[in-house]
């Protein structure tokens, strides 16, 4: 379903074993060190959602390859079984979403992992922190959320509330990579019960272009 050009919803993308299989590798990533995180911001203020990255560490606002703001460790690798997962996605979300060189070329090397409890929401934002044109891939674990998807000019409206899924899958390529985007709210209790998480996961998948 594309929902802006270059941003394609692909509703229970994640089939059979996929999600408890996602779902046990974050628990595994969130532990000690360069586990999960809360993110504090340059003006004082704290995320609501607590964090993990894999492959480069994000900070507000930047890339590293150790925990900068948080226990200075090495951030952990990003493993190639969730690039292949990606590039797949890509591939089923046809051609609005990449460009010359195809879902193939495309070198993915982050992995973001957001952690919602209940209450935790995502201020509207662009992600310009990467140095690749490549489109990010989003997988959703858990509890429903709202996902607030405006435009590349401006934080406010226009904007297009989706809802975002366990098993879900979103890739935003061409130009709806710089689109503004937040989550206003999840859905608490909303989750598959035999997954077996409370509260919701998104694990975003990217291209630094860094070296
Ligand atoms: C559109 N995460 O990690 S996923 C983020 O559900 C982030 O945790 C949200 O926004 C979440 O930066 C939304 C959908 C998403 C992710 C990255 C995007 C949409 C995007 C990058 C560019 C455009
Ligand atoms: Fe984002």
């Amino acid at each position: 379903v594309e929902v802006m050009p270059g941003a394609v919803h692909l509703p229970g993308w994640l089939r059979d074993g996929r999600p408890a299989e996602l779902l046990a590798a974050c628990r595994a990533w969130a532990l000690p060190p360069a586990g999960l995180r809360t993110v504090r911001t340059p003006g004082g203020g704290q995320m609501s959602v607590r964090q993990l990255s894999l492959g480069w560490h994000w900070y507000p606002y930047g890339y590293a390859r150790t925990v900068v703001d948080g226990d200075g460790t090495p951030v952990k690798p990003f493993p190639a079984w969730l690039g292949d997962w990606a590039r797949q996605a890509v591939a089923d979300a046809g051609p609005s979403v990449t460009d010359a060189g195809g879902p193939s070329a495309i070198p993915f090397d982050i992995a973001l992992v957001n952690f919602y409890g209940t209450g935790a929401r995502m201020g509207m934002h662009r992600d310009s922190d990467e140095r690749s044109p490549a489109p990010v891939v989003s997988f959703s674990l858990g509890d429903t959320c709202v996902f607030r998807f405006g435009t590349p000019r401006s934080r406010g409206r226009p904007w297009q509330d989706v809802e975002l899924r366990s098993g879900d899958a979103f890739v935003f390529g061409g130009p709806s990579r710089l689109a503004y985007h937040g989550v206003p709210r999840t859905r608490p209790g909303s989750g598959p019960a035999g997954l077996g998480l409370r509260g919701r996961l998104n694990v975003t998948v990217r291209a630094a272009g860094l070296d």
